[in-house]
């Protein structure tokens, strides 16, 4: 039988089947996988085959992995070259974020969006907690927001905490498998609880000491609705090290730059020190935003962005 991998926790995974019936799998014998220098050869969305496991009820092996339609993956630690799979067959990625309570940076979001460009999966950028802003954060949430619609992203925004500030993006991401990911804090589990009252995702408190939020979801983890919409919510995620993208193609995953790259004097422009770089002429007029370019230029350097 056929099943969706909804949970993985080590060896063993959880498996949805086309009968909508729960089963426990593991890995059996030896598995074909293609590429896989990753830390984890199966992750939440693959679609497996799953043979039933004779001596245990409900308990079955997974004997072979379909071929993904895509897949997002992220370094597993700084300091490591092992990528990790972070979820497979996805419709659309979404970064939540907040402008307070935490404050997520620009070069965070650039770096998800830069991944999602190399992964071919459609970019989502969601502000929530709108309901603790002021004039001030409103202002700032205006601005933000014009910068990612300027670059090419759907831009949404509500707070958890009031279900219909949430329609447009709830109307968005219907029916469709959708990775929810940003720092721990941003509201990631609530959204979820709140447009999906049955997934009782389970909520972390923010700790005062340093806002960030704990880690209370330790495992991706597929939440399916009744009406086929498929989120997989993920634990905070501390850093996205661009990973997999060669020096001289990281332009190219900056949606905006295509239209002006070809203009440059020089085909391998790298947009940093080139004479007649059309990219810098187009910072210069604003028909590129200056934060994403210096976005641009930190990934270009090979720096990471902690926070
Ligand atoms: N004021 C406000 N608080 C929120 C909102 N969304 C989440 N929170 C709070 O932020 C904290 C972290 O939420 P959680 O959903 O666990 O974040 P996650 O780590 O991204 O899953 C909890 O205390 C939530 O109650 C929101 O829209 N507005
Ligand atoms: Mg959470
Ligand atoms: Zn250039």
């Amino acid at each position: 039988m056929r099943g969706t991998i909804i949970k993985s926790t080590g060896s063993w995974y959880q498996v949805l089947n086309s009968d909508g019936e729960l089963w426990q799998a593991r890995v059996r014998g030896k598995l074909r996988l293609d590429d896989r220098d990753t830390s984890n050869p199966i992750a939440v969305g693959d679609e497996v085959e799953l043979t039933e496991d004779p001596n245990y009820p409900d308990t079955a092996s997974i004997s072979q992995i379909y071929p993904r339609r895509n897949y997002i993956v992220r370094r597993s630690n700084k300091l490591s070259s092992k990528r990790q799979v972070i979820a497979a067959n996805l419709d659309a990625a979404v970064m939540v974020a907040s402008v307070v309570a935490p404050r997520t940076s620009m070069g965070f979001i650039d770096r998800f969006l830069v991944c999602c460009e190399a992964f071919h999966i459609p970019a989502i950028v969601f502000f929530n907690k709108t309901d603790l802003l002021g004039e001030d954060g409103l202002d700032f949430l205006k601005d933000i927001s014009a910068i990612y619609t300027q670059a090419g992203y759907e831009v949404y925004n509500g707070s958890a905490l009031h279900a219909e500030s949430l329609k447009p993006f709830n109307d968005r991401i219907a029916g469709k498998a959708t990775l929810f990911t940003g720092h721990s804090g941003v509201g990631k589990s609530s959204l979820l609880n709140t447009m999906f009252p049955a997934s009782k995702a389970k909520v972390g408190i923010i700790s005062a000491a340093h806002d960030k939020g704990k880690h209370t979801t330790t495992f991706a983890e597929m939440h399916i609705q009744p009406n086929g919409t498929r989120i997989v919510d993920t634990p905070g995620i501390r850093d996205f090290g661009v990973v997999d993208v060669p020096e001289k193609e990281i332009g190219q995953y900056f949606p905006e730059f295509r239209k002006y790259a070809g203009n440059c004097k020089f085909n391998d422009c790298q947009h940093t020190n080139e004479p007649e770089c059309a990219i810098k002429a187009a910072v210069g007029q604003e028909n590129i935003s200056e934060a994403r370019y210096y976005s641009y230029l930190s990934i270009l350097r090979g720096e990471d962005v902690f926070d």
